[in-house]
């Protein structure tokens, strides 16, 4: 795991390890708010027509607005449509205890990279969809407009994400208010569909999550959830039990997708188990088995990438639980929940998440629409520059607050955060040593751009995380 602590829906590393962080919930949360969101209101202009913002969003927040005015274009945007509903930048980021939505945030909302053909990640889109059309007769019901605004209901309950789940926590959700949320998975629609009816269905968007900084954790980032429901005749007549028959069925669907997207570039696949040697020319993947608390078995599937195991997907056959609220008694059905960036990286070798972002042209040219072979061609060769930053760390201290305090400063200028020392003394004080990669995918950066954008980070670092620096 590269560093260590992001969120999953499923038990992480973080979940595990971080018992003070669940006990302290309430306690982040004021200190959180009290602290961690001080709202920048002149950001965005605020009209009440309200409009979709596409195109004339820009990713970056206005403290990290590069200098040279070619390369950016100021946000004017306060409302925007999501779903055929208005929403305004007040509705979302308010200075409000209950509420920890970051401007850098909002202005991602509504800009639907899922649903731009020449995108990317609009491509991989579709390459899936033709996938599912092919191979199910068209049985498959797409949706990718639903609202990222969601109910704690929907994005939890619903699923079964126990009350003390460190995924509710403030920490790892961004919450709009004490009952709504930004979703942070595409999970979070999975029981509305099924009470509408429907049996077979895919629905892609943007999810949310406060999380760890490096080349494949962005806190805004695109999922697709496959969900498909069998009944009796399906598996009798098979001689397996459901749930034995779903998950044989979900494997070989999500291995015949993997095919299908690599051999439409020539590549073929090869499954590994854990613990397999690496063997170079074929893209390698394996399944492991892991915890969510909505399906049972669960399993994660990984494929090798830039010399390590990256985790692309989640899945399992859905808990019983979820079926017979919402109709389906007496059936079985496999869900798995796709992240669309980690994917299309794999697939056009885009070697960091912050450039899906991008609207730089020699980014957003190199793609279009319907092809999935192309390789992406680097064009920085600018150099990270990096900060250390030493503090003795307090109890409500998380790295997920660190993150979002450097995002907030250095937006998409940071490339990583990684905790690189940790020692406490023998008064028991912990001291945690943190190192800030600074660098531009689109322009070289100055000295004093870097020095300037670390000096707020120390400052505010001390200022809302209330630690001591070294
Ligand atoms: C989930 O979100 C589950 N809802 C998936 C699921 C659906 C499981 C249905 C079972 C049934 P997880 O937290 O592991 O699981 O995220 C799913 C995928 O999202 C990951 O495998 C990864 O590809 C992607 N992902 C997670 N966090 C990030 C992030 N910060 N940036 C980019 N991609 C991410
Ligand atoms: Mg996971």
């Amino acid at each position: 795991m590269s560093s260590t602590v992001h969120l999953s829906l499923g038990f992480s590393f973080h979940q595990r390890c971080s018992s003070f962080f669940q006990q302290s919930v309430a306690m982040a949360l004021s200190l959180v708010h009290s602290t961690l969101f001080s709202k920048t209101s002149q950001l965005f202009l605020h009209t009440k027509t309200g409009f979709s913002h596409f195109s004339s969003s820009i990713p970056f927040s206005s403290s990290a607005l590069p200098s040279n005015p070619k390369t950016w274009r100021r946000p004017v945007i306060s409302a925007l449509e999501l779903g055929g509903v208005k929403i305004a930048r007040d509705d979302v980021v308010r200075d409000d205890p209950t509420n920890n939505v970051p401007d850098t945030i909002f202005s991602k909302l509504g800009l639907q990279l899922h649903r731009r053909d020449q995108h990317p990640l609009g491509i991989l889109k579709n390459t899936i969809y033709d996938y599912f059309d092919t191979n199910y007769s068209n049985k498959f019901d797409k949706f990718d407009e639903l609202c990222p605004i969601v109910s704690v209901k929907q994005n939890f309950d619903d699923v079964l994400v126990p009350a003390d789940h460190v995924s509710r926590s403030y920490n790892d959700t961004y919450y709009v208010d004490s009952q709504t949320v930004l979703r942070c998975h595409t999970s979070a629609h999975q029981a509305e569909l099924l009470r509408k009816g429907h049996t077979h269905f895919l629905v892609t968007g943007d999810v949310y999550r406060r999380d760890s900084i490096d080349s494949t954790h962005y806190p805004v980032f695109h999922q697709m959830e496959g969900f498909r429901v069998f009944s009796p005749d399906e598996w009798e007549a098979s001689g397996v039990d459901g749930t034995s028959f779903a998950a044989e069925d979900l494997k070989k669907c999500l291995e015949g997708l993997a095919t299908h997207l690599f051999a439409l570039e020539d590549k073929s696949i090869r499954l590994l188990y854990v613990d397999s040697v690496k063997i170079s020319g074929a893209v390698e993947m394996r399944w492991v088995d892991t915890y969510f608390p909505f399906t049972n078995p669960s399993f994660e599937l990984e494929i090798y990438f830039q010399e390590k195991w990256l985790e692309v997907l989640g899945c399992g056959v859905t808990e019983q639980e979820i079926l017979k609220r919402n109709g389906k008694l007496n059936n079985v059905a496999w869900a798995f929940g796709l992240g669309l960036e980690r994917l299309a990286m794999v697939l056009f070798d885009i070697p960091d998440i912050r450039l899906f972002w991008s609207n730089d042209e020699r980014f957003t040219s190199q793609f279009s629409k319907g092809q999935l072979g192309i390789k992406f061609k680097t064009f920085s060769k600018y150099p990270p520059c990096y900060k250390d930053m030493s503090f003795w760390i307090n109890e409500s201290f998380t790295e997920n607050n660190l993150c979002e305090v450097v995002r907030g400063i250095a937006g998409d200028l940071v490339e990583e955060v990684s905790l690189i020392d940790n020692f406490t003394n023998k008064k028991g004080m912990t001291s945690h040593c943190y190192r800030i990669a600074y660098r531009s995918m689109e322009r070289s950066l100055t000295d004093e751009e870097i020095n300037g954008l670390q000096m707020s980070v120390r400052e505010q670092v001390q200022s809302k995380l209330n630690v001591v620096l070294r």
